[in-house]
């Protein structure tokens, strides 16, 4: 396996280890939800923004572990919002990381609460792991990136203009907000923890925005071209909800483009950082060449 691969998966073995003995095997938590709850977060998940977390924090001379923390809160709330979305008043989906969602298999009660429980473990994870500022300053830009200026908001302008057909500024807004924030949040929040300055901070930040904005071009190209059985999820929902993709404005091979245009600004982002900085590289280039 190459070094980059062998890197995320340390990082990921990191990132489940904490997150099992956080959450599964507390007593205070009702069995049932601690069920519901490990069905969604163990199904399999790339763990990418945990990774960014811990990768950020390393690249800016912390130590992952006193990241973690942050690595797990960051994945709940990601857990979370894939388990609202996959609803029936949202996306309506039936299959989720290769199984059935969460509300196809315990209900529609026990998801929404699930989602809710993971979303405020998550800030509770996050606020036990900060000793000083630095954490602080974490915490808030996560809550920032999850929140009404970010995700959710993302993700409110998609559900309330799907299927009324928009222009590239209002995707691009979506875009950036539903799904580029919460990795931008990740790879800042590792930088606050470890003191970043101001300056590799903003680079961290457009890194995170450019493979961001990438993540989710290759997720409208994967809803057009890609295999159903390799994704874990049904193709083809875009142009059953008629939304505007990247691809219904630039077509397979112009959203492809745009794709290799907002990675080599990430990767321009990482130039100051030198070999150090090769975790993220080559983490950029796979967020572009992916199948899946
Ligand atoms: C419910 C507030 C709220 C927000 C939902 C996550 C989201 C916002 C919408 C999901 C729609 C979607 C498929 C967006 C594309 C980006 C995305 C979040 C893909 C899934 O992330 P991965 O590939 O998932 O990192 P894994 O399963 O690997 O963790």
């Amino acid at each position: 396996m190459a070094d980059w691969l062998e890197k995320w998966a340390g990082y990921t073995r990191m990132t489940e280890d904490a997150l099992k003995a956080y959450l599964l095997d507390d007593d205070a938590i009702p069995v049932k939800l601690r069920e519901t709850m490990a069905y969604s977060l163990f199904a399999g998940g790339k763990r990418l923004r945990p990774a960014l977390v811990l990768a950020s924090c390393e690249l800016c001379g912390g130590e992952a572990k006193t990241a973690l923390p942050f690595a797990c809160g960051i994945e709940m709330i990601h857990t979370y919002s894939l388990i609202h979305d996959d609803l029936p008043a949202m996306d309506n989906d039936d299959f989720r990381r290769g199984k059935p969602t969460l509300h196809k298999q315990f209900g529609e009660d026990q998801a929404i609460l699930t989602g809710d429980a993971l979303l405020h473990g998550a800030f509770e994870i996050m606020l036990d792991g900060c000793h000083d500022f630095t954490g602080v300053n974490a915490v808030r830009r996560i809550a920032h990136a999850s929140g009404m200026r970010g995700m959710s908001a993302g993700q409110w302008v998609d559900v309330t203009l799907t299927g009324t057909g928009f222009d590239e500024a209002t995707m691009r807004y979506i875009h950036l907000h539903k799904t580029a924030d919460l990795i931008r949040g990740a790879i800042g929040a590792g930088a606050d923890v470890a003191g970043a300055s101001k300056e590799m901070l903003a680079r961290l930040d457009t890194y995170g925005q450019e493979i961001g904005y990438t993540f989710q071009i290759v997720d409208d190209v994967l809803d057009v071209e890609g295999d159903s059985a390799e994704l874990g999820k049904r193709v083809g929902s875009d142009e059953g909800n008629h939304k505007t993709t990247f691809v219904t404005l630039f077509g397979p091979d112009g959203a492809k483009e745009q794709a290799r245009l907002h990675t080599a600004r990430a990767l321009e982002m990482l130039e100051p950082f030198a070999e150090k900085g090769n975790f993220l590289r080559e983490l950029a280039l796979f967020l572009r060449d992916r199948k899946h």
